[in-house]
C-alpha cells in the first residue's frame, strides 16, 4: 500500500452541523494535514433546504482511494447519516474530491467512487474552502487540469457569494 493524499469535502445541515464537522476532523485524526475554516453555504443542487456548513480537508496516509471513501462513510454512519433525497438534507456527508499518489492524480470511473469527483468543479462550497488551505490547488476536469482559483472565478457570482466563512472548526 502506498502513501496517498486526498482532498475531502464534508458538509452538514441537520442536527448539530458544527459537531458533525468536528467529528470528521477528529475521525481522521493524525492523518489530517490541513482543515479549512467552516463556511455557511447556500444549498447546491435544487433541493429546498437549510444552508449547509462545509469544510474541506487534506489528509495523507497509507490508504487507497477506496479506504478514504470507507473511512468517510464510517463517520457518516456514526453521525446517523441516512440516504433519502439525492442532494437533500443530511447530518453528515464526506465526499472524496481527488486523490494523488506517487504516480500522480488517481483516476477512477468505478461508479462507487468516480475520481476526481465529477461535480467538484461546479461547487463553490468545495472549491472556496479548498483554496483557503491550498491556494495553488489544481483539479483534473473533463477540460484537463485546471487551477482551482480559475474554476472559482468562472462560477456564477451568486454561487461564490453563497459561500461565507463563519470561523474555525470548534475544538
Ligand atoms: N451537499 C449535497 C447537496 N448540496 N449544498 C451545499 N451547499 N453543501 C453541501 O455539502 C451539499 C449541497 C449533497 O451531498
Ligand atoms: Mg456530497
Ligand atoms: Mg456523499
Amino acid at each position: 500500500m502506498s502513501r496517498t493524499r486526498a482532498v475531502l469535502s464534508a458538509g452538514s445541515n441537520v442536527g448539530d452541523p458544527m459537531a458533525n464537522l468536528r467529528s470528521v476532523v477528529d475521525g481522521f485524526g493524525a492523518d489530517v494535514v490541513a482543515v479549512s475554516d467552516v463556511y455557511a453555504t447556500a444549498p447546491w443542487g435544487g433541493v429546498e433546504q437549510a444552508d449547509f456548513l462545509n469544510i474541506t480537508l487534506i489528509v495523507e496516509g497509507e490508504r487507497s482511494a477506496a479506504d478514504w471513501l470507507r473511512n468517510g462513510a464510517e463517520l457518516e454512519q456514526r453521525a446517523h447519516r441516512t440516504r433519502d433525497v439525492r442532494w437533500g438534507p443530511r447530518t453528515l456527508d464526506v465526499d472524496v474530491i481527488t486523490v494523488s499518489d506517487a504516480a500522480g492524480v488517481v483516476r477512477s470511473d468505478d461508479e462507487a467512487l468516480i475520481l476526481p469527483h465529477p461535480r467538484a468543479a461546479q461547487r463553490a462550497f468545495v472549491l472556496v474552502p479548498w483554496l483557503e488551505i491550498d491556494p495553488d490547488a489544481t483539479l483534473w476536469t473533463d477540460g484537463g487540469e485546471q487551477r482551482v482559483d480559475d474554476l472559482v472565478d468562472r462560477l456564477p457570482a451568486a454561487d461564490r457569494e453563497g459561500v461565507r466563512r463563519v470561523g474555525a472548526v470548534p475544538r
